[in-house]
């Protein structure tokens, strides 16, 4: 059954600065209406790209909270994981998903593992395949450009093709997940954008939206658009439309920063941004693809 408001368990870092994971994932989907249950993963100081951050990890603790949840009884329509602070983290989340299975739930899983073509360096290496074995366990991932290369062990390049990387989506798939969004795909043509392309693997179908490019780049980002992906879909949202939501959100919230002068790392202006999540879309722009 239900529950009477919709219910997430997030499974994510809560880094005190820089708008990233927890601070970016509770806000959006409270905003959508959903309850969230957070899950942390590891307690930063700020997220791993400032310099000298501390940095908790919550490998056991995770354990002790799951638990607690069983002996309480608490049902998840959704689980959502985003950045793990460490890779034994995989094998917690796996007995997690597989013991407060339910029906008609939605397992997100946002296989953060690295950016710009490279692993972030606070991540163990032996993440890279401990976040292959996670993604079996999924409805739904929503790696980057980079995220995509690094799962599929293939080397990164920046000028990959559409038709490149709809055969990629197909393959990534293969190995589990129902449907795989990947985000911050070049567009070949030109530089001023770049777009979303999206494989439903039961409809056999390639969505895509593009957006225009600004040249700032804003950790969180990821964890704000997975985010509404998770809550359009649970509020009952296409996949199309879900993809057009989040673009638009994650696009104003990027338009709203980028004016002030400002340092990129602190993450996009969200709270100026979260009252957008109300509104209904206003023009849908998603392609279906070939
Ligand atoms: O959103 C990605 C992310 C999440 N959590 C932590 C990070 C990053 C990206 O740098 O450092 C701790």
């Amino acid at each position: 059954m239900r529950n009477t408001i919709q219910r997430v368990a997030a499974v994510h870092d809560l880094s005190g600065f820089g708008r990233v994971s927890l601070t970016a994932v509770i806000p959006v989907l409270s905003n959508m209406g959903i309850q969230v249950c957070p899950l942390p993963t590891a307690v930063l100081s700020a997220h791993s790209q400032f310099k000298n951050y501390s940095f908790v990890d919550l490998t056991l603790n995770m354990q002790a909270m799951i638990k607690h949840w069983k002996e309480l009884n608490i049902s998840f329509d959704s689980i959502y994981s985003g950045y793990l602070g460490s890779p034994e983290q995989v094998d917690i989340l796996v007995s997690f998903i597989s013991d407060f299975k339910n029906e008609d739930q939605l397992i997100v899983v946002d296989p953060v593992l690295g950016d710009n073509g490279k692993r972030y360096s606070s991540l163990r290496p032996e993440m890279i395949p401990e976040m292959r074995r996670l993604i079996r366990h999924a409805d739904v991932i929503t790696p980057n450009i980079t995220e995509l290369f690094l799962l599929l062990d293939k080397p990164f390049d920046p000028e990959i093709s559409r038709e490149k990387v709809q055969e990629y989506l197909v393959e990534l798939a293969g190995k589990g997940p129902g449907i795989v969004i990947v985000t911050s795909v070049p567009e070949p043509s030109t530089s001023k954008s770049t777009s979303v392309i999206a494989f439903n693997k039961n409809e056999k179908r390639f969505w895509k939206v593009s957006c225009n490019y600004l040249p700032a780049n804003y950790p969180g980002t990821g964890d704000a658009f997975t985010s509404v992906i998770t809550g359009a879909l649970l509020q009952g949202d296409s996949l199309p439309i879900a993809l057009d939501r989040a673009v638009q959100f994650i696009s104003i919230g990027v338009r709203a920063t980028f004016g002030h002068a400002y340092d990129p790392k602190d993450g996009i202006l969200l709270e100026r941004v979260l009252h957008q999540l109300d509104a209904p879309v206003n023009m849908s722009s998603y392609e279906l693809l070939d």
